[in-house]
């Protein structure tokens, strides 16, 4: 008998079948973030500051400079990372040429080149506005600015960007979801914290009045952001009020709570009343700085949530991370490997058994068996999964990301705008 096959028989005598859960883990698609590839910089502009709040700390070399080098990357990345994938875009990976379009006239041309790309790969595409980095957001608001025209110019660039979405979405035969984020807040305390939240209520409803076959929208709240320390304008409570009236998605994001807080418990809750969830996986540090994901109880968490509701088929799962200061490529592999490390981990619990011991009040028998499949031999399952995937299993992956970094990354010079 081969590791597996010891692994698949240990799972069996729980009640477990390790081949529903290869298969599980199979069809679910993670979508990997373009952003991790070069900082969340985009393409649109040389130079400019990340802006909105958010910080990518690292110097590590061989960042992306162009679209080019950043899907040359990102198809490395891919070949690392076993099972279904899609791809993140930002509105500032934006394909420009030489030309100049501002945000606000985007269409799905200037995303051509990227869904034509995602379909020779076999990836699904989800999109994101990029509400930041950009002069009219300088001043820390965007849906919710107090200035009619700045406003207006968010609320066009969202607009342009669902149709977008719509269109990857038929183009590819797979819906796109797209996610709106926000940084609108501010560093002290308001005098007026309702006036900036009805602006964004009204600008929201106005992005939204088109109906979209193809394209899925999500809302997305945080607690605070650098510059933001005092009040957000899309707090929780806004957007899950927000997305339950409206029935829009709503995205939890690891990092956008406070601490000790855990967005595994508020997925039961909230599927209540919306219909469908994104999620950010992301790791927060302390605070929101988006940390490489890694198997680590929150996020084994989040998964056991999914698979104990069964709510997978209702949830979208995305990665949400920027690290400058590791190779930028084992970043992606590691944390989408994590990802799916703790999907696998949840489908492989004795659910049937601990829900049964749950129902008849037998709550030692619960503890125990959850204790005992902590030790079960989960790597071996892993391992087969990757073996089917002709995606290296163990550690070997990182050579080939090692001997990419001295053939590929070493070679990028860098100019004064990177
Ligand atoms: C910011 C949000 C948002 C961004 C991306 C780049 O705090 O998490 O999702 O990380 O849009
Ligand atoms: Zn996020």
């Amino acid at each position: 008998m081969n590791y597996y096959q010891i692994a698949r028989e240990r799972y069996a005598a729980l009640g477990v079948d390790t081949e529903t859960a290869i298969n599980t883990l199979t069809v679910t698609p993670v979508s990997l973030h373009c952003w991790q590839g070069d900082d969340v910089g985009g393409f649109e502009a040389a130079g400019r500051e990340l802006g909105g709040g958010l910080a990518v700390t690292g110097s590590y070399p061989g960042k992306a400079r162009t679209i080019g080098e950043l899907r040359q990357d990102f198809a490395k990345a891919l070949t690392l990372i076993p099972g279904a994938r899609r791809v993140n875009l930002h509105a500032c990976y934006a394909d420009l040429g030489r030309r100049k379009v501002g945000r606000d006239e985007y269409t799905v041309s200037e995303f051509q080149s990227w869904i034509d790309w995602a379909r020779s790969l076999n990836l699904g595409v989800d999109f994101n506005p990029t509400c930041f980095s950009h002069p009219h957001a300088d001043d820390g608001f965007t849906l919710s600015h107090a200035d009619r025209h700045i406003r207006q110019f968010w609320i066009n660039h969202c607009i342009a960007c669902r149709r977008i979405g719509d269109a990857i979405g038929r183009q590819l035969g797979s819906p796109c979801v797209t996610n709106i984020w926000i940084p609108d807040g501010s560093k002290d305390s308001p005098a007026d914290r309702l006036a900036p939240r009805l602006r964004l209520s009204a600008a929201l409803d106005e992005i939204f009045t088109e109906s979209l076959a193809m394209n899925r929208d999500a809302v997305e709240s945080k607690l605070f952001g650098i510059g933001s320390e005092s009040y957000v304008v899309g707090s929780h409570e806004f957007y899950l009020g927000y997305a339950t009236t409206r029935q829009k998605l709503l995205c939890l994001d690891a990092g956008h709570f406070h601490p000790t807080e855990s967005i595994a418990d508020k997925i039961s809750a909230v599927l209540q009343f919306v219909p469908e969830l994104l999620l950010h996986v992301s790791r927060g540090v302390r605070w929101d700085s988006d940390h490489v994901v890694i198997l680590d109880d929150p996020t084994k968490a989040i998964m056991e949530e999914l698979v104990r509701g069964d709510f997978l088929p209702r949830t979208h799962l995305g990665l949400d991370f920027f690290d400058a200061s590791i190779n930028r490529l084992a970043a992606w592999v590691i944390g989408a490997r994590a990802t799916q490390q703790a999907l696998l981990l949840a489908l492989l619990e004795p659910n049937g058994q601990l829900r049964a011991a749950e129902r008849a009040g037998d709550y030692t028998t619960r503890l125990a068996l959850l204790e005992e499949s902590k030790t079960l031999p989960f790597g071996a399952v892993w391992e087969e999964f990757c073996r089917r995937h002709d995606i290296p299993a163990d550690h070997h992956w990182l050579d080939e990301v090692k001997a990419y970094e001295t053939t590929v990354l070493a070679t990028r010079q860098y100019g004064n705008s990177s």
